[in-house]
Parts: structure tokens; C-alpha cells; sequence
């Protein structure tokens, strides 16, 4: 009891030093005098880069700063908190995310409101016309997966060892199926399973988010799990906010293998390291925001000490390193990108074979306040020119693009992209699936799919399930979630059971 009432006189303090310190804001700046594009980079770059009225049209600049309003504390009529459960509206109000009192007036705020209204376009940019021809590559099929009701399909994931598939969905059920689509292995587990990880050949990691929709509420959970059966559980983390990826490593460098989850969130979330010391796990803080999608464990400076890559997506999106300095570690941004870019995912290697590690990046996430799409969503690739520093070298638009994978999937010596969208252009669905064959020289052969129309792809993974030594494709269809698709669409997405789309490659002759 006295706990609770400590953690309520902190909460109350720090809303009115949160207040104190807007106050003292409005009297140090003298907002009177200041342009609406000044207003804008003065208060709109204080939780993430500054957004260009250029990057909206006028009509989702709307919404949009409707919900920033909030962020500034103004009054909208609309509770931020509101269906909340008090777990969340807590750990919110200590974020400091929306501030209990005005940051700036409201005569002031009309002012950037205006600017932003003034300058945005009403419409986009057309983007270049992009050719596009059919697949002659892939075997397009549907396996026949007895899931129940419609595709909800949150992971698909190839197992290099077993040379099997794992496929999980929205009704907290695993499958493991065998080279042709039967199933090995089914086992039911208490949330959505979105990633595995493996300990060993016994063993396995597997995250589970808790709750797929946008919450902070901390029922998400990482089981370790025999491989066998895939039943016998033990739970290693509880409690943590909507996690998506974990990945095992020694980051102490104790010998012991370590724990290091990406804890997306919402408006709260984190990406924290757990190390291992006789049998319990402590939590170390990487960084605590929300928005982490995928990590990569890697010695990034050669000094025998595991360092981390960590893709962000949500609100300050990007790229960072950080760097092992005996246990501690250090943030460097390699990239930084506004909060309408839409980070999905990422690939990180050799592109260019020139021995160092480039970033191909997937940026398409259109599941907040702005339904429309984006002329700058596509895939980027950023290569590493040298410590490090990464230069964008090329951009391939593409609607909602949300997973990329990066092999050489015609076997003719380069690397080729494989792209899922889950917020596809309702124009060009057979775009929600591409297949970028590289001709050489940055120039990329974009092919659809028409079997791509039928699925609403989430997930994707690659391995070669039929064992002939080509790679072969696998997405999963999640036939709900956010975004204006018509009845027509979406009744399509839902009336078959088609949560499987098997690509199977043919360039090997068997
Ligand atoms: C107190 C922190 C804060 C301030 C100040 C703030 N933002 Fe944001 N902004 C966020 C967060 C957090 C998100 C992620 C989306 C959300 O709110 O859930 C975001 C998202 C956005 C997005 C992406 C929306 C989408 O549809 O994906 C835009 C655009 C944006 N902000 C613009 C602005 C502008 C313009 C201002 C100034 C008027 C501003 N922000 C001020 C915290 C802030
Ligand atoms: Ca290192
Ligand atoms: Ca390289
Ligand atoms: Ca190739
Ligand atoms: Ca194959």
C-alpha cells in the first residue's frame, strides 16, 4: 500500500514539473513574433525529426494534427487516455507523452496549423511510372491449412535446421509442417507467437505479443519450448508490452547466452537486454521508447565484444548501434527518419560484396492517423561507405511495403529482393507481392504476382523447403488490422483459407 501512494506522489510531481517546465517554455521563447514554420520546428521536433508539410496532403494533415494536439497538450475534446485500462494510462502518463497543460496557446497553434494547411499539397507528387511483368519464377499455390475461419496468419518462419516451417496465428496456435504442407507438430500457447528463436537443436524461444492491436498492456511473454513436442513450456519473460523479436547472445560476455527483446509497445514499450546468472534473468535498458521491430547481435567493431543493431518504428524511427563497452553500451543513430516513413523491416548484408554490411530497408507501415499512400514508402538500400556511414543508393516505390527479403533467388550471382506489402495500393494489388530481380548495376526487374490479390500478406520468410537448392518463398496472409480496403477487398481476403502462399522456385531443374 505504501508503495502504491510513493509511486502516486511521483506521478503528481512530475506532471506539474512537467507543467513548470511548459510554462517557463512559452515565457523563454517568444512565440508571438514566430512564423508558423518556425512554430512547427520549434514544438514539432521535440519527440521525433520535424515533419514537412510536403510529406502529408492537406487532407491527412488533419488527423494528424489533431492527434498532435494532444501531444502538446491542448484541449481537443478527445481523452488520449480514454478505454485505457489503469496499467496503461499509468505507464502513459509517466511517459510524459501528453502533457496535463497546454505547451503553447491556442492562438499559436492555429498559426502552425496553418502553415501546415498553407504549404501541404493537395495531392501527391505522381511517382514514376514503374514497369511491371509477371512472375516466371515462382510456382504460385496455396497449401491446404486447416486453421479455422480466415486468415490470421502472425508468423511464418523457415527452419534451416529441421528444414521444416513453422506457421503461427491471431488464435495463439504453432504448426510445424512438414515438406508438403502436412502438419508435424500443432501446440496451442497462451498469446499470438510471432517469433522464434533457437537455443539448440532441442530447445526454442518463442515471443509472444499479447495483444496484436495497439495497446500498452503488458501480456506479452517469451516460453522456452521443447522442439519435440512443442509443449513442454516454461516461461522465461512475462509482462513485457506487445514484444515481437528476441534474440539470444552473450552481451556480457560471461559465456552465458543472454537475452535481447525488442518490446515494440505502443506509446510505451522498450528494447531491453536480460542476462543470464544462475538461472534468473536481470533486465538492462537499451532504450526506453517504444517502436523497436528487429535487432541484429553482431561484433559491429571487431573488438571481441557483441554490439547491437536495432531497427525503430514508430514515432523516431531508424537505425542504431550500440556499441559494448564492457556490459554498457553505447547509442550511435545510423539512420534517423521522420514518423511517416513507416520502418518495417530490415535485411543487413553484403550487398554490394565490397566486405561490409549494408542495410536493405522496408518502409511501408501506414497503421496510424494517415490512410493514404506514400509516395516515399518502397524499399532503400543503404550502403555502408565505410565506419559505418550509410549513403541511400537506391529506392524502389512501393505501396505499403512491409518485409523484404534479400537472396539470390535466379542463382545468377547477385542479390534479389522479395517484398510483402500488408497495406497494399487498392489499384495495384497484385503489387502486394514483388519480386525485384536484379539485372546488375542498381536495376531492378519489377514482377507481381496475381495470386498476390488474394491475401492480405503480413508475414514472409525464405528456405529452400523442397531441397533442391534454390530458395523458395513463404508469406502468410492477416486478413484484419487497420486501413480503408472496400468490402469487396477485404470479403476476398476473407471468404477462402488461404493463409499460406507457397512461391515455389523453379530455377533449378529437378
Ligand atoms: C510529446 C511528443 C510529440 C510531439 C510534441 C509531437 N509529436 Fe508527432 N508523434 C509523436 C508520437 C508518439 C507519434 C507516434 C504516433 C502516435 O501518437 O501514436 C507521432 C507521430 C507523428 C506523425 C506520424 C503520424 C502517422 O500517421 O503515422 C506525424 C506526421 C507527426 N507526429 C507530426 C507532428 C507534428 C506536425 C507535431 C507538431 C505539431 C508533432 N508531431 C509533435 C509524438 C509527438
Ligand atoms: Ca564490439
Ligand atoms: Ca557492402
Ligand atoms: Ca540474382
Ligand atoms: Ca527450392
Amino acid at each position: 500500500m505504501g508503495l502504491r501512494y510513493l509511486f502516486y506522489a511521483i506521478l503528481i510531481c512530475s506532471n506539474v514539473w512537467l507543467a513548470c517546465q511548459s510554462s517557463s517554455g512559452i515565457k523563454t521563447i517568444d512565440t508571438a513574433e514566430m512564423s508558423g514554420e518556425d512554430l512547427a520546428r520549434q514544438f514539432c521536433s521535440r519527440c521525433h525529426l520535424f515533419t514537412d508539410p510536403s510529406l502529408l496532403t492537406k487532407k491527412y494533415w488533419k488527423p494528424v494534427l489533431d492527434r498532435m494536439a494532444l501531444h502538446l497538450g491542448l484541449e481537443t475534446g478527445v481523452d488520449p487516455l480514454k478505454g485505457k485500462i489503469l496499467e496503461e494510462a499509468f505507464m502513459i502518463r509517466q511517459a510524459g507523452l501528453f502533457p496535463p497543460e497546454p505547451v503553447l496557446a491556442d492562438s499559436i497553434w492555429e498559426r502552425l496549423v496553418d502553415y501546415y494547411m498553407s504549404e501541404a499539397p493537395d495531392s501527391f507528387p505522381q511517382v514514376p511510372f514503374q514497369e511491371t511483368q509477371s512472375n516466371e519464377l515462382f510456382e504460385e499455390s496455396f497449401p491446404p491449412l486447416d486453421l479455422g475461419g480466415f486468415p490470421v496468419v502472425t508468423m511464418v518462419q523457415f527452419d534451416t535446421q529441421r528444414n521444416q516451417l513453422y506457421v503461427a496465428d491471431l488464435n495463439n496456435q504453432l504448426l510445424r509442417l512438414n515438406r508438403d504442407f502436412s502438419i508435424d507438430q500443432i501446440s496451442a500457447f497462451l498469446a499470438p507467437v510471432v517469433h522464434l528463436s533457437m537455443v539448440d537443436s532441442l530447445r526454442l524461444l518463442a515471443t509472444q505479443i499479447g495483444f496484436m492491436d495497439n495497446v500498452d498492456q503488458k501480456a506479452g511473454l517469451v516460453e522456452m519450448t521443447d522442439q519435440a513436442s512443442l509443449s513442454q513450456r516454461a516461461r522465461i519473460l512475462i509482462e513485457l508490452i506487445r514484444p515481437v523479436f528476441t534474440e539470444i547472445g552473450d552481451l556480457d560476455g560471461d559465456r552465458n547466452p543472454d537475452l535481447l527483446v525488442s518490446s515494440f509497445g505502443n506509446l510505451v514499450g522498450d528494447l531491453s537486454w536480460y542476462s543470464y546468472n544462475q538461472g534468473n534473468y536481470s533486465r538492462h535498458i537499451l532504450r526506453d521508447k517504444p517502436g523497436t521491430l528487429q535487432t541484429r547481435i553482431l561484433d559491429a567493431n571487431g573488438d571481441g565484444a557483441m554490439d547491437v543493431l536495432a531497427l525503430f518504428g514508430q514515432a523516431e524511427e531508424g537505425v542504431s548501434l550500440y556499441t559494448n563497452m564492457n556490459g554498457e553500451f553505447q547509442e550511435r543513430k545510423l539512420l534517423q527518419f521522420h514518423p511517416l516513413y513507416g520502418c518495417s523491416d530490415f535485411e543487413v548484408l553484403d550487398f554490394d560484396g565490397d566486405q561490409d554490411l549494408d542495410i536493405i530497408l522496408a518502409n511501408g507501415d501506414n497503421g496510424d492517423y494517415s490512410f493514404v499512400v506514400k509516395p516515399y514508402h518502397g524499399v532503400r538500400i543503404f550502403e555502408n561507405v565505410g565506419g559505418l556511414n550509410f549513403e541511400e543508393k537506391f529506392f524502389i516505390p512501393i505501396a505499403g511495403a512491409t518485409g523484404v527479403e534479400c537472396a539470390d533467388f535466379d542463382l545468377d550471382g547477385d542479390l534479389d529482393l522479395v517484398v510483402n506489402c500488408f497495406y497494399p495500393d487498392v489499384h495495384h494489388l497484385e503489387e502486394s507481392i514483388l519480386y525485384l530481380e536484379n539485372l546488375h548495376n542498381m536495376k531492378f526487374l519489377r514482377r507481381k504476382f496475381n495470386v498476390a490479390t488474394q491475401g492480405r500478406w503480413l508475414v514472409s520468410d525464405i528456405g529452400d523447403l523442397d531441397e533442391d537448392g534454390d530458395l523458395d518463398i513463404f508469406l502468410g496472409s492477416f486478413a484484419l488490422g487497420p486501413g480503408e480496403f472496400s468490402d469487396s477487398i477485404t470479403s476476398v481476403w476473407r471468404s477462402q483459407e488461404k493463409h499460406l502462399l507457397y512461391l515455389e522456385n523453379k530455377i533449378v531443374d529437378r
